[in-house]
């Protein structure tokens, strides 16, 4: 079974805008809409479009809560959400303009988790994940959710023998590490955070990723419409998309990441996992929505995708 854990959930606010949003101007909304946010949420979506069995865990609160919880399930999404009495789940408001440069997001902090939703989470996954399951691990935890808690949720599923995979930024990617995952996420900006210098060109992150000693099985620099640079048993690949006409990127790393794990799942070849989850990534790019891709899209992405062994 594939897990997939959110510990800070959202609803996203997508405001799309009539022309470029600029300063000192009256920008005019052309419409809003509530979308399902945060970030493992969005993987079950995808894996569920997918038609591959998963459970979304994580804790909601709130009309916020429901609402996200209501818009998995319509996608077919199996939901076993803590509710925690007295907050709600945050909004995160993704700002779409027609420049075609891409989204502006704004996250709230989230509200922090009682001891009583740690608690029924630990014990859920203590009870149902088993050795070779799959758990993600996505989306930065809470307000006041320490690194102690932190590890300790990733090593229950760890010491279950699962493979924990991990999309987190900071000291809570660092603190994952030590956990031993099978596989990490970080997007440009979090890898160069982690190794503490700038990387100033695709070559400058193949070197640093080249030079990384890791016990991590798949280690992967998201770089966005660029692509991304994996680290696979000390082979590392480019893959690069295709130009596609993007039209909300918001949650694209979280479909590349579902579709990372559904070959995973499948026990693909390195070459087919990395092809399959960039073709999903960029098909999400191309949606107006947080949460929408187009499964079609992918096998002729796939076609245009370049990738090379390096
Ligand atoms: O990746 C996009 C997204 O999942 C949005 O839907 C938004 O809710 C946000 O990320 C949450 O990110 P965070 O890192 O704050 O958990």
């Amino acid at each position: 079974m594939i897990y997939t854990v959110t510990l800070n959930t959202a609803v996203d606010r997508i405001i799309y805008l009539e022309g470029q949003l600029s300063r000192k101007a009256n920008n005019k909304t052309k419409s809003v809409t509530l979308d399902i946010g945060g970030k493992a949420t969005h993987v079950s979506v995808a894996l569920s479009a997918m038609g591959i069995d998963n459970v979304a865990t994580g804790i909601v609160g709130g009309q916020n809560g429901k609402l996200m919880v209501e818009l998995m399930q319509a996608k077919g999404v199996t939901c076993q959400f803590f509710d925690q009495p007295n907050v709600n789940t945050r909004e995160s408001i993704i700002l779409v303009d027609e420049s075609g440069q891409g989204s502006f997001m704004i996250t709230q902090k989230g509200f922090e988790l009682s001891v009583d939703s740690i608690n029924k989470l630990e014990m859920f996954l203590d009870k149902q994940v088993q050795a070779e399951d799959i758990v993600v691990f996505a989306g930065s935890p809470p307000p006041g959710f320490s690194l102690t808690q932190y590890k300790h949720l990733l090593n229950i599923v760890k010491h279950k023998q699962a493979k924990l995979v991990v999309d987190a930024s900071g000291d809570y990617l660092k603190s994952a590490l030590e956990c031993n995952p099978y596989l990490v996420k970080p997007n440009e900006f979090e890898f160069q955070e982690f190794i503490q210098k700038e990387c100033n060109s695709i070559e400058d992150f193949i070197i640093e990723l080249k030079d990384l000693q890791t016990t991590v099985d798949l280690w992967i620099v998201s770089l966005g419409k660029r692509g991304s640079i994996a680290k696979y048993n000390n082979e590392v690949y480019l893959v690069v998309p295709p130009l596609v006409k993007e039209v909300n990127e918001t949650g694209a790393g979280d479909f590349f990441v579902s579709g990372l794990v559904a070959k995973i799942h499948q026990n693909e070849s390195i070459e087919n996992i990395l092809l399959y989850a960039t073709a999903v990534g960029a098909s999400k790019a191309m949606q107006p929505t947080s949460s929408g891709f187009d499964l079609s899209e992918v096998q002729s992405i796939i076609k245009q995708i370049e990738m090379r062994k390096i």
